[in-house]
């Protein structure tokens, strides 16, 4: 597999970003790592620019030079709008900007699941299902998902849509047997839209094996990706430990579960 020559990881210092840096080291020749707060240490074909990605002029420098974004950085739950403003509304359009006068990198673009956290929990989607934001933070990815595709209509700019479950090391609760993705498998996916020669602009359902079917991934069977894990390793461990919780329940009723009972944010 040829390496990529020069990868940007913004989000960095973040649960993924730090992922990133291990699971997707090998893939590039250079690695570029970038966040507002400091990462810890840097590695061998790593630099790291500390920058905010509401800053034009610094992501236009941090994106020169590479042909890959794994896009990471921003707000990543339920904030006030002016720091969600910041980091997923302005800075995404630093990002694709960045993007277009530079050399059109390919761009992973981190969406997640509260695009459509309000379908309910007994309806099933695909890639062509409308949106339904659960809050500022949903709106502000379905923001970020609407300017990959402008660039991509008049750029050609290509970005893997990802709408992330819940990533982390195992589910946390019950909903997550229905959200959860795999450090493993998300890994495996960011590989497949950087290494398959045509990725265009596809929304992807970022989620490991599971019995729930909420999200049908269908149409992108041409990146070649099978999520390898299965959220029903912790279904006896969850049930046992998490009592069922009301049938009204922000869980049992919507695909975006807590978020979809988050106020806006004063502060
Ligand atoms: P995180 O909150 O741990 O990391 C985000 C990083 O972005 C932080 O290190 C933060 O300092 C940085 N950041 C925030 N605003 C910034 C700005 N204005 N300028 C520069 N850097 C800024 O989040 P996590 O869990 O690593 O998620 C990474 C991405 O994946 C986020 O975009 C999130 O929305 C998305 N995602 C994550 C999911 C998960 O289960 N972990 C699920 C769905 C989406
Ligand atoms: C997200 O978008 C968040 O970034 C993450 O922290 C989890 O809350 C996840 O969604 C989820 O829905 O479980």
């Amino acid at each position: 597999m040829a390496k990529l020559k020069r990868l940007l990881i913004t989000g960095a210092a973040g649960a993924l970003g730090t992922q990133a840096r291990s699971h997707l080291a090998d893939l590039a020749e250079e690695i570029r790592l970038s966040d507002m707060v400091p990462v810890a240490g840097v590695n061998g074909n790593e630099e790291f620019i500390q920058s905010d990605l509401g800053d034009a002029a610094a992501v236009r420098d941090l994106v020169d030079g590479c042909d890959a974004v794994a896009h990471f950085g921003g707000v990543s739950t339920e904030k006030t709008f002016e720091l969600i403003e910041r980091g997923n509304i302005r800075g995404v359009y630093n990002l694709y900007e960045a993007a277009r006068v530079t050399g059109k990198p390919r761009i992973f673009f981190a969406s997640s699941n509260h695009t459509i956290g309000f379908y309910r929990t007994d309806e099933r989607l695909d890639a062509f299902t409308p949106p339904m934001a659960d809050g500022l933070y949903g709106a502000s990815k379905v923001y970020g998902e609407q300017l990959a595709l402008v660039y991509w209509k008049k750029f050609g700019i290509e970005t893997a849509r990802v709408r992330i479950g819940s990533c982390f090391p195992k589910p946390r609760n019950r909903r997550m047997l229905s959200t959860w993705l795999s450090y493993r498998d998300l890994f495996s996916l960011v590989e497949r839209c950087f290494i398959v020669p045509r990725l265009g602009c596809p929304v992807i359902y970022g989620v490991s094996q599971t019995r729930s079917g909420w999200w049908d991934n269908s149409h992108v069977g041409y990146l070649g990706w099978e999520p390898l894990d299965t959220s029903e390793t912790w279904r006896e461990e969850l049930e046992t430990s998490e009592p069922q919780g009301p049938v009204d329940a922000p869980d049992a009723l919507y695909q975006g579960g807590g978020f979809t009972a988050e106020p806006i944010h004063q502060e």
